[in-house]
């Protein structure tokens, strides 16, 4: 598959493009310098797209597929190919093992190199149990009572590890749906301890130059309570497990009204940011495209990343972006588009936001300025950067309207079927 759209595509729109861009240029100020800076970080600005966000889900209630959705990995790669050839803004894939695992991974590392992508992370699953698996999870996987069945939630992860160094990945991304849904049910001291205790060994079995990624959340599937509710939790363990294990912060993993900027600039202070799953929500874990809800919330983290990058006193590895969403109504590959497109949004509006000025009305209390630095930032249309930026790289000025030109929903129905279903949730 081609990596960069036809130009004729792009012809079209690109007059006016021009125009924006020239518009923005002059309302910002930026001279050529200045302007190819901008342009180059959001180019390099990459999110991966996970496997399971392919087809229709989001829902634990009814599935409605969008028609033509990926039945294997190399159907989920082609996907997410055909989203990067539009937008160049991902160029890797997160998988979930076992909906993922590869039959012959050498073909797949050859059809990722086509579609210029790699594997960034892979997910262990513990919160569904397997036709072939030996002992259930519904009492908890790694916290479980049972040393045995706490033995197969290790394993499992282990495993997982295993398939993703097949595919040069380096990062495991641990979610837990362990909890407990009423009083009592939990002792949760012990549970704690034999969470832990389960991902010291995983940590362990690791390869020295992988990374662990331990995910909070607050409740769901455990109604009462979860045994990684929070941030605090998850850094605690990561320290206990060593350095190459750190926090993920997925948007949707937060009580209603949770300031998650001021999470995430806590998290970099200690150096223990490692990695996020965007989404959108309004409620609890949504799964909403990202910033499509909240999207001043998007902006002001993306300010504090953006800010905790620039800051030589912030010692944090490299943060892991990826996507976490999958909509039930939205066609998958349109939902991940806009998502893609509505965080390098934020993150270009982060970009603008003087540091200096504000740092300094900081400390001299001017609250209005403070305010009005990042409003001025946040109300900049900066849609002409971003297309700017996928011009340069191959992709496409506007990726729905050239999804939608060229029928690849109608073309990818056609070959797998109107009744094809992704795997997910
Ligand atoms: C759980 O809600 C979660 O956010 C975890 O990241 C899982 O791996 C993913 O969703 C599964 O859909
Ligand atoms: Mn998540």
């Amino acid at each position: 598959m081609a990596v960069s759209v036809p130009e004729a595509t792009n012809e079209q729109d690109l007059q006016q493009h021009r125009q924006k861009v020239e518009f923005l240029r002059n309302v910002l100020s930026l001279d050529d310098t200045a302007y190819d800076k901008v342009i180059r970080k959001i180019e390099s600005f990459q999110v991966a797209v996970p496997s399971w966000a392919l087809g229709t889900g989001g829902t634990r209630f009814g599935r409605f597929p969008a028609g033509g959705e990926p039945r294997t990995l190399e159907e989920k790669i082609e996907d997410v190919g055909l989203i990067h050839q539009a937008t160049r803004a991902t160029n890797s894939i997160s998988l979930h093992i076992p909906w993922d695992i590869p039959k012959d991974a050498t073909s797949i590392l050859e059809l990722l190199r086509e579609n210029e992508l790699i594997i960034d992370s892979v997910n262990s699953n513990t919160f569904q149990d397997q036709a072939d698996q030996k002992y259930s999870y519904k009492f908890g996987s790694l916290c479980h009572t049972d040393d045995r069945i706490r033995k197969q939630a290790v394993d499992h992860n282990i495993e997982v590890v295993e398939h993703g160094i097949r595919l040069n990945s380096k990062v495991l991304t641990v979610w837990l749906a362990d909890g407990s849904n009423f009083p009592g049910q939990h002792h949760f001291r012990k549970a704690y301890a034999r969470t832990l205790d389960s991902l010291q060994q995983i940590y362990k079995a690791m390869p020295g130059d992988w990374n662990m990624l331990i995910e909070y959340k607050p409740y769901e599937p455990g109604f009462y309570s979860t045994v990684i509710p929070d941030w605090g939790t998850s850094y605690q363990m990561s320290q206990a497990c060593g350095d190459r294990a750190n926090v993920l912060v997925d948007l949707g993993h937060h009580l209603p009204n949770t300031n998650i900027e001021q999470i995430v600039a806590r998290l970099l202070h200690f150096g223990r940011l490692g990695g996020f799953h965007f989404n959108g929500s309004h409620y609890g874990d949504d799964d909403l495209t990202t910033g499509s809800i909240k999207p001043y919330q998007l902006f002001l983290i993306f300010n504090e990343l953006v800010a905790g990058a620039n800051d030589r006193q912030v010692r944090n590895p490299a943060v892991a972006y990826m996507i976490d969403a999958s909509h039930n109504i939205k066609d998958p590959i349109e939902d991940l588009i806009n998502s893609l497109e509505n965080i390098r949004s934020a993150y270009a509006k982060a970009l603008l936001v003087n540091v200096e000025t504000l740092e300094h009305a900081q400390h001299e209390n001017d609250v209005v300025l403070c305010e009005q630095i990042l409003q001025a930032a946040f109300q900049t249309d900066v849609r002409p950067l971003l297309a700017e930026a996928r011009l340069r790289t191959g992709g496409s000025l506007d990726p729905i309207g050239y999804f939608r030109s060229q029928k690849i929903r109608e073309k990818l129905i056609a070959r797998r079927g109107k009744k094809s279903v992704a795997t997910g949730l």
